[in-house]
């Protein structure tokens, strides 16, 4: 049974509870002209919706000034499971980017696509927009199953095509059954008319079969891997299905849970941590097994503190063992000893490769995951002009990157003159390897949580690693680097082979040893480092690395072997 919304619960989980599957006062909030914000309480609906009101950051102490309302906008994240979309859907996401939103396309680390910068005014209809090339927002965020990460494995096999339709079907089950988002965004209407759409009654019957109507305690998120390639960052999940191969079918998947990177400085209490394994199931047997584990995680999750909310530490408070006996009871599925696989990396493999039926995949490198038109290059541009003439797909990665997918031979040449005509293929190709590994969040101007820069700062500070780098005769060294505006994670810095973590305005925690494949996290090596004092502790590591390295070695091993700091095994020795 769920459990009753109690007093000592959130304020979110009051909200939740009493806003009628989420709809709470959202419509009456749009039509309110008179500010450019929601209603307090629907601020927290919102995200359910995939969206998140904020403020531009940059402006918000000048209006103070001039005792004017922060400058609102809204964030609206879309949903791609997977990461596949047609020509299609991109051409409808570059357009409202220009028509709605700041004019560009933020490819996140979770393979969805976001605007930022759009009013309130025109909520309804950016989002009627992307609806009507079958694009959603719904459980964008909020406390739910969010967008399913695939890989998107450009080496094309039954296997992965396989594991998409597992992950086509993972999120298609979890995604949450209110009417409230066709009702408040799209009139009552459902775009596409095969998807489930049932009347709302009024008094509230809608009906969540496996949330509840005070749906989870916390985000819940699911990524799928097709070993070797480990591009999904399973691991950070509360849910990583690693695909096992057998005779070059799919057999099944080895289920870990309990991952999750958000930690709060000065509270050791959190922490991030990678998921464990429970144990192999059938392919057959997947949707009960997550179903299992996320009404476990509905039920026994904290919905006290939401600090303390993630699956990661439901997993801590119950114990692996009877965690993984409460899903096996639940789900009548009995786990499996896990299976052998091994992963090599978490980056993209850039350039052409080969795809079914004599086509091919092209792997763009997109800094920071932004799609916008520079004075060096014009991807934005670029790319609206490919999707008139392509006739694949456009494959969104966990790096923030961007697969032009299944190009036919009769289209590559044009698909190719295109790209360079706009400075496209050289940007990918120029870069350093450590470059290519880079990750950054949003961070400012428009996110909330922001203590510092990631992603407008870290181009202009990878030019000077990349000095170093070359001095030292790394450019074509793989090396992961994530950069975040602060601790909450959202470039998974902590699994970087050098993670910077913003602690204050142009001041970042400095974390080493993390395994390029994803398997381990790092730890803190120095904290509060300006550019100047960034710089000056790479050096020297850099360059031990170029001299000292054993053949293979990777950097974050390096850094273990070589005592800078102490592997972290698990979560909970993360911080010591
Ligand atoms: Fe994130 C909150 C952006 C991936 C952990 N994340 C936010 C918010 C919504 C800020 C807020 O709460 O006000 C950011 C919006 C900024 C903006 O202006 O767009 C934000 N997160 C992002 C994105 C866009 C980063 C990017 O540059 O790509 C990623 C969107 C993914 C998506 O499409 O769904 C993004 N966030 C992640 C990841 C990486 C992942 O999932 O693989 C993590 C770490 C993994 C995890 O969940 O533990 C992550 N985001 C967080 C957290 C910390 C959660 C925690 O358990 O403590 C927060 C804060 C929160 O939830 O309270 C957060
Ligand atoms: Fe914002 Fe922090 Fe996430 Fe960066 S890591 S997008 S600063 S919440």
């Amino acid at each position: 049974m769920q459990p009753e919304t109690k007093p000592s619960h959130t304020e979110v989980e009051h909200v939740k509870a009493k806003s009628d599957y989420l709809r709470g006062t959202l419509a009456e909030s749009l039509n309110n002209t008179l500010s450019g914000a929601l209603n307090p309480e629907d601020t927290h609906l919102i995200k359910f919706h995939g969206s998140y009101q904020q403020t531009d950051r940059d402006l918000d102490s000048e209006r103070k000034i001039q005792k004017l309302e922060p400058l609102y906008s809204f964030m609206i994240r879309v949903r791609v499971p997977g990461g596949v979309a047609t020509p299609a859907q991109w051409l409808r996401m570059d357009a409202l980017a220009d028509q709605y939103a700041n004019g560009t396309l933020k490819l996140t680390t979770r393979q969805a696509f976001q605007l930022h910068g759009v009013h309130k005014r025109h909520l309804k209809s950016a989002i009627r927009g992307f609806n009507e090339v079958l694009l959603d927002s719904l459980a964008g965020c909020g406390d739910v199953s969010r967008n399913v990460m695939c890989s998107p494995n450009p080496e094309e096999s039954r296997v992965h095509a396989a594991v998409q339709e597992v992950a086509r079907s993972i999120s298609a089950t979890f995604t949450p059954r209110t009417t409230a988002y066709y009702e408040i965004w799209l009139d009552g209407q459902p775009v596409d008319k095969s998807q489930p759409f049932a009347t709302h009654k009024p008094g509230g019957a809608d009906e969540e079969p496996v949330y509840g109507n005070t749906y989870l305690p916390r985000k819940f998120k699911i990524a799928l891997a097709v070993p070797p390639q480990n591009d999904t960052d399973v691991f950070a999940n509360d849910i990583g299905l690693i695909a096992i191969e057998k005779d070059g079918e799919l057999a099944g998947f080895n289920v870990a849970a309990g991952g999750g990177l958000g930690m709060t400085f000065g509270e050791p209490q959190t922490f991030p941590r990678l998921a464990d394994m429970l144990g192999f199931v059938e392919t057959k047997d997947i949707l009960k097994v997550c179903e299992a584990i996320i009404t476990t995680q509905r039920d026994h999750g904290n919905r006290e503190n939401r600090r303390l909310s993630r699956l990661k530490y439901t997993i801590e408070r119950m114990g692996l063992a009877t965690f993984k006996r409460e899903v096996e009871v639940r789900s009548g599925v009995s786990f499996q000893p896990e299976k052998p696989y091994r992963f090599e990396g978490t980056g993209d493999r850039y350039g052409w490769t080969p795809a079914a039926g004599g086509r091919f995949h092209l792997t763009l490198f997109v800094e920071g995951g932004r799609v916008a038109d520079t004075p060096s290059y014009q991807l934005k541009t670029a790319l609206r002009v490919v999707a008139t003439v392509h006739d694949g797909d456009f494959r969104l990665t966990g790096n923030q990157n961007l697969i032009i997918g299944n190009i036919s031979p009769e289209k590559r040449p044009a698909i190719e003159a295109i790209l360079e005509k706009y400075g496209v293929l050289e940007h990918t190709f120029r870069q350093t390897a450590l470059r290519q590994h880079s990750l950054a969040c949003v961070a400012l101007n428009t996110c909330s949580q922001a203590f510092a820069e990631a992603e407008r700062y870290l181009p202009a500070l990878l030019d000077k690693i990349d000095d170093i780098l070359r001095e030292t005769g790394l450019e074509q060294e793989a090396i992961t680097i994530r950069m975040t505006g602060c601790p909450n994670g959202c470039a998974r810095p902590y699994l970087a082979e050098i993670g910077l973590v913003g602690k204050a305005v142009g001041k970042y925690n400095l974390y080493l040893g993390a395994a390029f494949n994803g398997e381990r996290l790092n730890k803190l090596y120095r904290e509060m480092l300006d550019e100047e004092g960034i710089l000056r502790e790479l050096r020297p590591l850099l360059q031990a690395y170029a001299g000292e390295r054993n053949p293979g070695e990777r950097f974050g091993d390096f850094c273990i072997r070589k005592g800078w700091v102490q592997a972290t095994t698990h979560g909970t020795n993360f911080h010591g």
